[in-house]
């Protein structure tokens, strides 16, 4: 049986890629944090199956006694301070859990289990400013965030010990992917939960920032598929991983609101708060390499992403609209 230790497995990512690898026989070591009210609504359904470690990105004592523990043959390292927008509030946070935890990580595995594989969480944020378009693995780095900037340290540091300490440590640079599990405050689960309760009358109005961004995004469930080929091949390397499809916020708002015979424009006001300090206007990733060499390929579109995401927020806020009428109901 295969072991596998994930950090980050409470997150979007995590969760998929551990049902990804129960699925496949893998023994499954999930790190989480302490926090004073913990969260398992992405992992309710294995959150038996897992073997739960205690520890912190920032504490390298913990991730190297979760290595000792799980002696894992793969390590996947998802968590991290992921939310771009926070990262100009928290700029050394963001740097102390989405930078210098990598090198926290690597050297738990160099120094507790120097054979495992290991998969670095890079993200297409450290293309930023546009300097080709599609972008792939040799487009140079321009981030434009705090977030951007540590992702481009973590994204180096692993090639650095590949090279260094002849580890098998695999960088996967990953484009915006989504699905019901994706965190509220990011643009295309903000938008199919308001769109579920415009619907169902719980919101009349939807703040956003900017409209004209434009991103390349998939579905989550397919994007940890590639995690793991990445680590069955037989020489560690980076691979871009996308759709190569691209949509503008705008066009994100009108594939949610249409699809319940709305339209965006009677909801959507702009709001400064959300227009970040520097943007990263265009994003477009050419995962040719990927397609190739690993055989991978995306299985949802667009539309049937942004579709799925709304019919899933539709039924958890009608359900939670019961709950709450038949809660008041019984306290009367
Ligand atoms: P999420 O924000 O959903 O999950 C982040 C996870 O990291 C959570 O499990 C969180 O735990 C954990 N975490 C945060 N800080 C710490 C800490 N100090 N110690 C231990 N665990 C911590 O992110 P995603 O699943 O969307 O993304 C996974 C990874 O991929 C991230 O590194 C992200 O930056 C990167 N990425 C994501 C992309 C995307 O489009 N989703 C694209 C490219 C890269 P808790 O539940 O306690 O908060
Ligand atoms: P991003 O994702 O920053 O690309 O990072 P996010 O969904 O937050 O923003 C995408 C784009 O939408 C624009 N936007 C808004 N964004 C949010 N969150 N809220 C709004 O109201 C709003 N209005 C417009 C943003 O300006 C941006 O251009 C995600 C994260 O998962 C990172 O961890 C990951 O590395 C990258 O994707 C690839």
């Amino acid at each position: 049986m295969k072991r596998a230790l994930i950090t980050g497995v409470t997150g979007q990512d995590g969760s998929y890629l551990a049902e990804f690898l129960l699925e496949k026989g893998y023994k499954v070591y999930g790190l989480r944090r302490r926090t004073s009210t913990p969260n398992y609504e992405n992992v309710q359904k294995i959150k038996d199956q897992i073997e739960w470690l205690s520890g912190d990105l920032t504490d390298m004592a913990s991730l190297m006694e979760a290595v000792r523990v799980s002696q894992p043959d793969e390590v996947y390292n998802l968590a991290a301070q992921s939310y771009v927008a926070a990262s100009w509030p928290q700029p050394l946070a963001t740097g102390h859990m989405t930078a210098i935890s990598v090198t926290n990580m690597l050297e738990a595995v160099r120094l507790m289990k120097p054979d495992a594989k290991y998969y670095q969480a890079s993200s297409s944020e450290m293309f930023g400013k546009v300097q080709e378009t599609p972008q792939r693995e040799t487009t140079p780095f321009y981030p434009r965030s705090p977030y951007g900037v540590a992702k481009v340290y973590g994204h180096w540091i692993t090639v650095n010990y590949r090279e260094s300490f002849n580890m098998f440590a695999c960088s996967g640079i990953l484009f915006n992917h989504e699905s019901p599990r994706r965190g509220l405050e990011f643009v295309t689960r903000k938008v199919t939960d308001a769109v579920a309760r415009i619907k169902l009358g719980l919101q009349t109005d939807l703040k956003m920032g900017n409209l004209d961004a434009l991103r390349d995004w998939g579905f989550a469930g397919d994007y940890v598929k590639a995690m793991w080929l990445m680590l069955q091949q037989e020489e560690p390397d980076d691979y871009v991983i996308a759709t190569g499809e691209m949509h503008s916020v705008r066009e994100l708002l009108e594939t949610a609101f249409s699809y319940v015979d709305l339209n965006y424009r009677d909801y959507v006001i702009i709001d400064s708060q959300f227009v970040r300090p520097a943007e990263v206007d265009l994003l477009l990733g050419d995962c040719n390499k990927a397609k190739e060499r690993l055989g991978w390929e995306i299985e949802l579109s667009f539309k049937q992403l942004i579709h799925m995401m709304v019919d899933e927020d539709l039924r958890r806020v009608q359900a939670e609209q019961k709950y709450n009428e038949e809660l008041s109901r019984v306290m009367v």
